[in-house]
């Protein structure tokens, strides 16, 4: 039985099918740039709000509603199943993430269970359902399809064991090298729990899940291949047993010399950032692929002409292939939502008046009426 929604241009283009146009998204869609956003998380605090699922929803429509896009993707974060793993997980005003009892070395992996992820995430595939229910009441062109996501077991570890963001990685680094086999088999608890919280996401009615490698271009090609590959792998065969036609995206940060390691992984959609062209990737890779990115999220800060310019761009490059139109990182705090909104219209083809009138039919319905 197919699950997907009346408006399923993103999946088809993910799946490589014939489309009218490009789909686009945006990652981090739902975040700070938006003033509806922050309205919210004045009240709330990050964790709060992914973890009370009429909130987290309402935050995922907002994007599809402001900016029309053709997936939203639910409101959560990568390092939501490492807290239900039993390490605390703390989010500091304007600091980010931050673990205060890393994992460091062999010995800590006792602190960490495989958690029911019924009971210690289900507020995540709950907001799936809302966002759902939601999504099949919008109109034409607003029944889109909604991702899923969370990180690779490589980035996951990145965060546990250094215990927040870093720019050196020396923690996690320095495992690798001492002691690969033990490092080996954290990476294989963060898989085991990540693939079952994916499951439940698709379960819980994901249509897609998107996997972010935000640090895999830490690692040379050989010790992609040899430590973050495996656990990967195996994440992914879980998800292709359990939903076989939910496409999956694997997302890499900074890994343009790993692409032809990443070429031979078995999902449906590369995602890359912005530093090759997209037709240089897909020589790499290979013409058939469906390619998601990439355009500089630094660009959405000029003016809009220019983002239009180089949006259009970014689509002939993309035009060798199936192409799924996005950034290639998260969107910046400080991108005006004007011109996220050029970027979105630039990729529909669509007039700033057609643009206008497509958003007044999609209304906010409020979640709690
Ligand atoms: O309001 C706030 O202060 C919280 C900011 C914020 C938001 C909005 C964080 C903290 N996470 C999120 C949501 C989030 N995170 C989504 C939501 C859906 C969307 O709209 O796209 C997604 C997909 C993520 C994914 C995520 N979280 C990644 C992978 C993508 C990437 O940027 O490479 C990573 C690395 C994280 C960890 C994380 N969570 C938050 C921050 C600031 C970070 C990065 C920490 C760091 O490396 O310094």
């Amino acid at each position: 039985m197919s699950r997907d929604p009346p408006d399923d241009l993103f999946l088809r283009a993910c799946r490589g099918e014939p489309v009218e146009r490009v789909p686009v998204w945006i990652m981090r869609q739902a975040g700070r740039y938006l003033p509806e956003y922050r309205a919210v998380r004045e009240k709330h605090d990050f964790l709060a709000m992914c973890k009370t699922p009429e909130l987290a929803a309402e935050v995922t429509l907002l994007p599809v509603r402001r900016l029309g896009v053709d997936a939203a993707i639910v409101f959560a974060d990568i390092l939501l199943p490492l807290e239900a793993m039993g390490a605390e997980l703390r989010f500091l005003a304007g600091e980010g993430p931050h673990f205060p009892e890393p994992v460091r070395r062999y010995q800590d992996l006792g602190r960490l269970r495989r958690p029911d992820v019924q009971a210690t995430l289900g507020y995540v595939f709950e907001a799936l359902r809302l966002v759902r229910r939601e999504l099949d009441g919008l109109g034409p062109g607003g029944r889109v399809p909604v991702i899923g996501f969370g990180g690779t077991p490589w980035t996951l570890a990145a965060y546990l064991v250094e215990g927040g963001g870093s720019k050196q990685f020396e923690h996690l680094l320095a495992w690798s090298y001492r002691d690969p086999k033990g490092l080996g088999e954290l990476l294989d608890k963060v898989a085991e729990v990540s693939a079952d919280y994916l499951a439940g996401q698709l379960e819980a009615g994901a249509q897609a899940i998107q996997l972010f490698d935000s640090w895999g271009g830490l690692l040379d090609r050989d010790r992609w291949d040899t430590l973050a590959r495996p656990p990967l792998e195996r994440v992914i065969a879980r998800l292709r047993r359990d939903r076989p036609e939910a496409p999956l995206i694997y997302y890499v940060n900074g890994g343009a010399h790993l692409l032809p390691a990443l070429a031979t992984l078995p999902v449906d959609v590369l995602s890359v950032d912005w530093r090759l062209p997209l037709s240089e990737v897909r020589r790499i890779v290979s013409p058939g692929k469906t390619l998601q990115g990439n355009l500089d999220p630094a660009a959405l800060l000029a003016p809009i002409p220019e983002i239009e310019r180089r949006t259009e761009a970014m689509l002939a490059e993309g035009a060798g292939g199936p192409h799924v139109a996005n950034l290639g990182h998260g969107i910046l705090k400080d991108t005006p939502p004007e011109h996220a909104a050029a970027f979105v219209r630039t990729v529909k083809g669509r007039s700033a008046a057609e643009d206008r009138l497509w958003r007044g039919r999609c209304e906010p319905n409020t979640l709690r009426s």
